[in-house]
């Protein structure tokens, strides 16, 4: 059965034709930051007017914003997919394998926006058997929407984007994270550093949302980034955005990177592999 579907892409009503089993990948990239510009409403509002604030666990806070900003996505992808299904950080549990699924992280950097650092992603991205094929994260303080569609390309505000052209980590700004349990990766990741400022790279960064940072190194601002500790809604949408934009993403094996990977490397192109030396050198990624 042919189905005519209309919906807004670039402010533009389009008409697409497909038959009922075909998804059209670029409505779903246009549900998705949708969905996104919905729920950064609502995690402004509470940014101005004030949040409530809880612990998962030592250092690891969830807010009033989290939670109503998972609710608002999933409540507007649902108005147009109502059959899919979700895994998000706060509520939503499907399964990583499950056909049409949504993986959301709605405030990654969850910490940053509890002591009032302007620095978010509001990281959505859909998933066939597993595999992200559209990527979308929004930065609501700094308007910066950044997409893909697999084979498509990645954009920053519509703009085509790519990684850099670092050539070795001695030109390379280098960002990772820590994950809240301060667990033995901690070591290893500290471990990294020094020698990344023993290689003389041009700076380390930690600016809290895994997410941001991978969209960072796909719009060429980061060189590379890695990351011993973290969950498939942190990675989903901006893993498939650095691969689009040129770069590459790896788990702790050397490996093409999956959503079932808890460590990771993004890099342009260059740099990886003295990257991947440094982390197996301090024992990051051979355990
Ligand atoms: C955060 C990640 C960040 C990591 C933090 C935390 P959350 O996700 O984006 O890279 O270092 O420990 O996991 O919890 O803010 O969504």
């Amino acid at each position: 059965m042919d189905l005519s579907y209309i919906f807004i892409e670039k402010n533009q009503i389009k008409v697409n034709q497909m038959n009922a089993s075909e998804i059209n990948l670029h409505e779903i990239k246009s549900c998705a930051e949708n969905a996104a510009l919905k729920a950064a409403t609502e995690i402004l509002r509470l940014h101005n007017d004030g949040f409530l604030i809880n612990e998962k666990g030592p250092a690891n806070l969830v807010t009033e914003a989290d939670l109503l900003a998972e609710k608002t996505i999933i409540e507007q992808i649902k108005l147009q997919f109502p059959t899919h299904s979700f895994l998000g950080e706060e509520a939503a549990k499907a399964a990583i394998n499950e056909d049409n699924l949504w993986v959301i992280d709605p405030i990654d950097g969850t910490n940053n926006f509890a002591h009032g650092i302007p620095h978010i992603g509001i990281s959505i991205a859909y998933c066939q058997k597993g595999i992200p094929v559209v990527g979308v994260v929004y930065q609501p303080f700094s308007r910066e929407m950044f997409s893909a569609i697999k084979n498509e390309g990645a954009t920053l505000n519509d703009r085509k984007i790519s990684v850099s052209k670092a050539k070795n980590i001695s030109e390379s700004v280098i960002v990772t994270g820590f994950h809240y349990d301060f667990g033995s990766h901690i070591t290893d990741s500290l471990k990294a550093i020094e020698v990344l400022i023993q290689k003389n790279c041009h700076g380390i960064r930690r600016f809290g949302a895994a997410s941001m940072d991978l969209c960072y190194v796909a719009c060429g601002r980061f060189d590379g980034y890695y990351e011993l500790k973290l969950c498939p809604w942190d990675f989903a949408a901006g893993m498939l955005i650095v691969k689009e934009a040129g770069g590459i993403t790896r788990n702790l094996f050397g490996e093409e990177l999956t959503l079932n990977d808890y460590k990771l490397i993004a890099t342009n192109p260059q740099i990886y592999e003295e990257l991947k030396e440094i982390l197996t050198e301090v024992g990051a990624f051979n355990k």
